[in-house]
């Protein structure tokens, strides 16, 4: 691995080894990530990086596209079959580019926009005061119901009525449960909105069919690739054909500059692979481990957000344990467990402790555990919440997760030899 940075840069290599290291010895549960495949490695680092390029295949800006023209195509069209969507742009660096992309297609300033709130599941990119683009859009918020901790649809048309939006938006980063598209769909049709789900975290279950699609639905489906896709850091953006010139003006040149040729590659290869057996058989495995996460820490006393999950994520409140987030997160980190504190609907606590933690568990599952390992890191999660400043306690846990991950490999022996 890094032949040449060796012996160039001892320094930056010893970070990455360690950075190997660290994943493979870890219980890596942070619902956003998965473990890329070898492939997806190698192409994200392919001779592509050296080539410049703006615009679309035959329309471009610099010469020297005639491979580059191949590869865009191929993924395109990849992407449009996987999903069944009748346009695709695989130009955006990420899912929040991805974004950009479509408020750039569609919006112009103080246009009015509905989303959910990123407290209750939503995006930063979805009109956060954190983020700048809540000083150009004027964004409005829905959420959940106080008791079911699910979208309060009511509450979201009856809002969209009052705001009349351009856009509506679903979709989110740590929402457990499966939305209803085709509803949301009507409600924005009835005011005249557009409709954009951000499926980034859901993208690979979509994929799989394991769970609804968002396209049939959306005028827009906007996503990342490295979450439940499996792919590298980037991201793609899904549309009818209708909004499909103003949809490529909004990515180029209308939000970003010359495109990733070598994460494009890793993307057409994971478009592939997501088609596969293989693939749709561990989405279907990620479902089950999931919810029996839900169910063993149900057992333990925790509160499960909402009750359950329909999707690789775990909401748990923590609250009922006399814990934060914070303190979960870090005693969780000493053990190897890698989780990460999320506040949960009508937290009381602030972002940066909150009352609970975000578990994701498609790392694990590509890995190859199953519900008994699930199982067992319940039971590990448990032991920590229950002392989680008690060093003793911790090593003991720390000795139990590493015993138990190390049955599974990260990556095939010998996969980073050279
Ligand atoms: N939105 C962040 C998350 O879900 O973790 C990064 O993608």
């Amino acid at each position: 691995m890094l032949r040449n940075t060796y012996i160039t840069d001892p320094e930056i290599y010893e970070i990455v080894v360690d950075e190997l290291s660290r994943q493979e010895h870890n219980i890596e549960m942070i619902a956003s990530e998965s473990t890329a495949p070898l492939e997806v490695m190698e192409l994200s680092g392919s001779i592509f990086t050296n080539k410049t390029l703006e615009g679309y295949p035959g329309s471009r800006f610099q010469a020297g596209s005639h491979e580059a023209d191949r590869l865009e195509k191929l993924g395109v069209e990849r992407a449009k079959e996987l999903y069944g969507a009748e346009h695709a742009n695989i130009q955006v660096y990420s899912g929040s580019t991805a974004n950009y992309g479509v408020y750039a297609a569609i919006l112009t300033t103080g246009d009015k926009v509905l989303s959910m709130r990123l407290d209750q599941g939503g995006h930063l990119t979805h009109g956060s005061s954190a983020n700048f683009l809540s000083r150009v859009y004027d964004y409005d918020f829905y959420g959940v119901n106080e008791e079911t901790e699910m979208i309060d649809y009511e509450a979201l048309d009856y809002k969209a009525k009052e705001i009349q939006p351009k856009l509506i938006i679903a979709g989110g980063s740590s929402y457990p449960r499966l939305i209803d598209y085709e509803r949301i769909g009507k409600t924005a049709k009835s005011v005249g909105a557009y409709f954009m789900v951000d499926m980034a975290h859901v993208s690979g279950l979509v994929a799989a069919k394991v769970i609804p699609s968002p396209v049939p639905y959306a005028d827009f489906v906007s996503s990342s690739t490295t979450k439940t896709l499996c792919g590298p850091r980037s991201g793609f953006i899904l549309c009818k054909k209708e909004h499909s010139k103003a949809l490529d003006k909004g990515v180029f040149p209308g939000s970003i500059g010359s495109m990733h040729l070598t994460t494009m590659a890793a993307k057409a290869w994971i478009f592939k692979y997501a088609a596969t057996d293989e693939f749709k058989n561990i989405m279907k495995q990620v479902l089950i481990n999931s919810k029996k996460l839900a169910e063993e820490l149900t057992s333990h006393g925790f509160r499960i957000v909402s009750g359950t999950t329909e999707n690789h994520i775990v909401m748990v409140d923590l609250r009922s344990k006399g814990i934060s987030g914070k303190l979960f997160q870090s005693a969780l980190d000493k053990v190897g467990i890698t989780v990460n504190k999320n506040q949960i609907p009508f937290d009381p606590a602030s972002p940066f402790v909150t009352s609970g933690v975000r578990i994701g568990v498609t790392s694990i599952t590509q890995r190859g555990l199953k519900e008994g390992e699930v199982k067992i890191i319940a039971d590990i999660m448990n032991q920590v919440a229950t002392s989680p400043e008690d060093e003793e306690n911790l090593k003991i846990c720390k000795r139990k997760a590493e015993e138990l991950i190390s049955k599974f490999p990260l990556y095939p022996s010998g996969s980073f030899n050279d």
